[in-house]
This record gives structure tokens, C-alpha cells and sequence, in this order.
């Protein structure tokens, strides 16, 4: 039996996870979790990261010696080192709205049909092809040395080593994912420099040990391996599904990831239309994915509304408003930015011609009703564009917990729903360190039967 630490920061919340690995046994405890609050200065969004890394740090000391740790994070952000290795700003939040300028720029060089049929990777203003080209022309970038995506950063403040972890590098849209290297020609016509990326690694390689201050912090020393350093990677390889049950995932959290899992890439006309992303996953897998705007509606409400009304509660009374009264594209660019989360739902419900949500339970309806639309049509899309048949969907992720949802998920599907685990992420993330320090031996579908043999699922009947 080995233990190991999956570190995974969600846009809504880090936790440090230890997971106790056997060949037929494992066990998930949770040691610390903390919030993830984007702070605005002047003009832009930024991650704050340094109180994530003391939020890492505190949970490293919390989980004790271990035998390994993973990291694993929200895609396409990235921070800028200096010549001597020094973080230059707070790096800027996805939501932050200068990504317009990027998605200009590039986009006046490179048409999306040459992006996409070179990368495979859905338009997403926030690409970070688009934050680099965005920050081009600053003295931040013009001081830049190396770009480290996120969970590459804390890898490399815990170690002292920086690299690129290949599932993450994709979600950056300079990556060819067939071959698994840098589109440099691609790079070079969108103006951005991909060598600020030091090198790429794979999932399961070890990245280094922890640095004599960060041991003296933390109590312990270990080795850190590089994951699917993507939260969404490692959220699949936690997905419980059996190889030959055609099942379909949706990754519930701030996101809902909603795919199929494929050996190559889709990279049609009639793929990039439809907004389907090839992200690398892992064991060279490809994630077939659409992003859905996820819970981050109801994440919003609840902040604009404080925390005046539980969750649960608000779900309770959600459950008894009539369905489908109210249906919104849960994709409308209008829910991006942070903001007034119910005014929005209720102007585009009023734009679409539906009824305007009166109460809060109404607008969580709506939400919830919206989502499971966008699921059934994310799952139906995948499906026509991959021709492969879909019998059953996995939820996994916070959004697992939400039984209304996965029963909604169920009905607009028509098609049985397995809901957990609700630490998919993190499991994906313990399972890949375990198989390189020998706790466990197996390709994708090895982990998979583990996990269905040793964590609590749910299942919901369409009605
Ligand atoms: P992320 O990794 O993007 O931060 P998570 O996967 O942690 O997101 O999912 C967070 C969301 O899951 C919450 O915003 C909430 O909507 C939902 N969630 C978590 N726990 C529960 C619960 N007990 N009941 C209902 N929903 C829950
Ligand atoms: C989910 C996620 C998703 C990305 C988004 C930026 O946490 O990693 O896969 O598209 O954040």
C-alpha cells in the first residue's frame, strides 16, 4: 500500500486529496480545501496565486509523508518568469476580458479553419494563443523568459524543475495532438513564441523532488510526478466507465467537460462548426469534448446572493418548480465575465422569449434545465460527429452531488446516468502517480475497474 497527494485546484476551490493505493484497494481522503477567489486590480482578473500555493502548502502538511504528488489545475493560464526564474505578476484569469484584443490579433494572421485543422482545439476566446497574443507588446512580456501553464508553475515551486505537461500544453492551442509536439509553423504565423514553454512531459513522468525549503515547510520530502496536470484529463481517467459500455462523460463543476473518449483526433470542418475540442488526454488518448458553461451559473448566483440561501435548499425547492419552463443557452457569451448571474439568466430568458424566472428556486431551475439541454445536446453532437453509438452517460466532478441535475441530465438524455465519483479528478490524478511508483500496475481500464470496485457510484433511470 502506497499513499500519494493529488493537489488539484478547481476555479471554484484547491483541495489536497491522499489517496492510499493498492492493487484491489483505494482509499480518497480529503485533508484540505480552500477557496479559490479571483481578485480584480484596476482593470484585470487575476488568480491568486500565492494564496493557492500556501493553500497547497498547508495541505501538503496536513497530508504527511506521502509517496508521490500530483498537480493538477484549470487549463490555458499561465505565468511569466523572469531571467532568474521570478514570477513576473499575478497571472490573469481566463475570464478577464483582454482576451478580445488576442482573439484579433491572432485570428488577422491564422483563420480558425487553420488553427483548428492543425490543433484540433475548439475556439475558446481565453485559448491561451490568444492570452500570449494579447500580452504581446507588454513589459511584462517583453521581460518574459519562460511561460509556465499553472500546475507547471506550482511543479516547478515545489521542485525547482519546469516543464510542460503534454495534456495542458494541448489546451494552450499550439499543440499538434496527433504527434504530441508544439505546431511551431502555427505558432510562429499567429506571432507567439512557443519557446517560452520549457520542454514537454508525459503524464506519469517524474518531475523531481521537493526543494529543502519546501521539505522543511511541509515536514517530509517526496517525489512530485507530472499527471494529467489537466484537471480535465485527469477528471476522465477518473470517469469509471467500462471499455465497452459506449459511455459518454460530463465533468460537472465551474465547467461542464461533456465527450467521448477517442484514440484520434476529429479535426472535420463539421467538428470545428460544431465548437468539438481534441484535447490530449491520458495514455495518448484524445478528450472529445464541447465545453459546456457549467455550474459557474449557479455559482454566481450564489454569490450575488450570498450565502442568504443553502444549496440544498435552494435545490429542494428547485426540484418542485415545473420543468422546463424556462430553457437558455447555457453557452451564451453574455454568462463569461463575472457579474449579476440572475439578471442575466432573466434577460436572456426574456430575449428568448421564455418566461422571466420571479423566484431564486425559478432561476435555479432554469439554470439546471438549461444544463441538462446542453448535455443532451453535447452528448448527441458527439456522437453524430464521431459516429460512435452512446448507451449511458458518467457524471463525475461537484456536480456529481446534484441529484437533480444528473436526474435532469438523465431525462434530456433519455439514457441512464452513473453519477461519481464526485473526486474524479483527483482519483485520475492518484491513480497515474500510483501506476509509476509501482502501487499499481494497468492501462486506462485497469484504473477504471478499480474505481468501480472501490468507490460509491449512483445511478439515475431516464423518466
Ligand atoms: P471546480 O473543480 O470547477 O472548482 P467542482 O467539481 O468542485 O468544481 O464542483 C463544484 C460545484 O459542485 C459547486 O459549485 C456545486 O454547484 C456543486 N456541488 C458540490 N457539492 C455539492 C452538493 N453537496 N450538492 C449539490 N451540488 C454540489
Ligand atoms: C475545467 C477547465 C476546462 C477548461 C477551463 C478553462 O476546470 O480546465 O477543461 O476549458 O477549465
Amino acid at each position: 500500500m502506497k499513499t500519494f497527494a493529488a493537489v488539484d485546484l478547481g476555479a471554484s476551490s484547491g483541495r489536497v486529496m491522499v489517496g492510499s493505493v493498492g492493487p484491489r484497494s483505494l482509499d480518497l481522503t480529503e485533508v484540505h480545501r480552500f477557496a479559490n477567489r479571483p481578485v480584480r486590480v484596476g482593470e484585470t482578473l487575476h488568480w491568486d496565486i500565492l494564496a493557492l500555493y500556501k493553500g497547497i502548502l498547508d495541505g501538503l502538511r496536513a497530508a504527511g509523508p506521502v509517496d508521490g504528488i500530483g498537480i493538477d489545475s484549470w487549463a490555458v493560464d499561465y505565468g511569466l518568469l523572469d531571467a532568474r526564474g521570478a514570477l513576473i505578476g499575478n497571472p490573469v484569469h481566463y475570464r478577464d476580458e483582454r482576451t478580445a484584443r488576442g482573439v484579433a490579433e491572432v485570428l488577422a494572421k491564422v483563420p480558425h479553419e487553420e488553427l483548428y485543422s492543425q490543433t484540433g482545439i475548439q475556439f475558446q476566446p481565453f485559448n491561451t494563443v490568444f492570452q500570449l497574443a494579447a500580452e504581446r507588446g507588454t513589459p511584462a512580456s517583453s521581460m518574459a523568459k519562460q511561460a509556465l501553464l499553472i500546475p507547471d508553475l506550482i511543479g516547478y515551486w515545489l521542485t525547482g524543475v519546469a516543464g510542460t505537461e503534454l495534456t495542458n500544453a494541448s489546451t494552450t492551442g499550439l499543440l499538434d495532438p496527433r504527434a504530441s509536439v508544439w505546431s511551431r509553423t502555427l505558432a510562429e504565423a499567429a506571432g507567439v513564441d512557443v519557446n517560452l514553454f520549457p520542454p514537454l512531459r508525459r503524464p506519469g513522468d517524474e518531475l523531481g523532488r521537493l526543494l529543502p525549503h519546501v521539505r522543511d515547510e511541509v515536514g517530509f520530502d517526496s517525489t512530485v510526478y507530472n499527471v494529467g496536470s489537466h484537471d480535465t484529463a485527469s477528471a476522465v481517467a477518473g470517469v469509471p466507465a467500462r471499455a465497452d459500455a459506449h459511455a459518454a462523460y460530463v465533468c460537472a463543476g465551474t465547467w461542464s467537460l461533456v465527450g467521448l473518449e477517442l484514440e484520434a483526433p476529429i479535426r472535420s470542418e463539421a467538428s470545428r462548426k460544431a465548437n468539438f475540442t481534441n484535447e490530449v488526454g491520458v495514455d495518448g488518448t484524445i478528450r472529445y469534448l464541447r465545453n459546456v458553461t457549467g455550474l459557474w451559473l449557479l455559482q454566481e448566483c450564489q454569490r450575488v446572493w450570498e450565502a442568504s440561501t443553502e444549496l440544498d435548499t435552494l435545490l429542494r425547492e428547485a426540484a418542485e418548480v415545473p420543468a422546463r419552463r424556462s430553457v437558455v443557452d447555457a453557452n451564451d457569451p453574455r454568462f463569461m465575465p463575472p457579474g449579476d448571474m440572475p439578471a442575466r439568466i432573466a434577460s436572456a430568458c426574456e430575449d428568448a422569449g421564455q418566461p422571466v424566472p420571479r423566484t431564486r428556486a425559478e432561476t435555479v431551475r432554469c439554470i439546471l434545465d438549461s444544463l441538462a439541454e446542453a448535455h443532451r445536446r453535447a452528448i448527441d453532437d458527439a456522437a453524430r460527429l464521431s459516429g460512435r453509438r452512446v448507451d449511458e452517460v458518467h457524471i463525475v466532478g461537484g456536480g456529481a452531488n446534484n441529484e437533480l441535475l444528473c436526474q435532469l441530465t438523465a431525462d434530456a438524455c433519455r439514457l441512464p446516468v452513473v453519477a461519481g465519483p464526485v473526486e474524479a479528478t483527483a482519483l485520475g490524478n492518484i491513480l497515474v502517480q500510483a501506476r509509476s511508483a509501482g502501487a499499481f500496475e494497468g492501462g486506462l481500464a485497469e484504473m477504471r475497474a478499480l474505481l468501480r470496485a472501490t468507490q460509491s457510484l449512483r445511478r439515475y433511470a431516464p423518466k
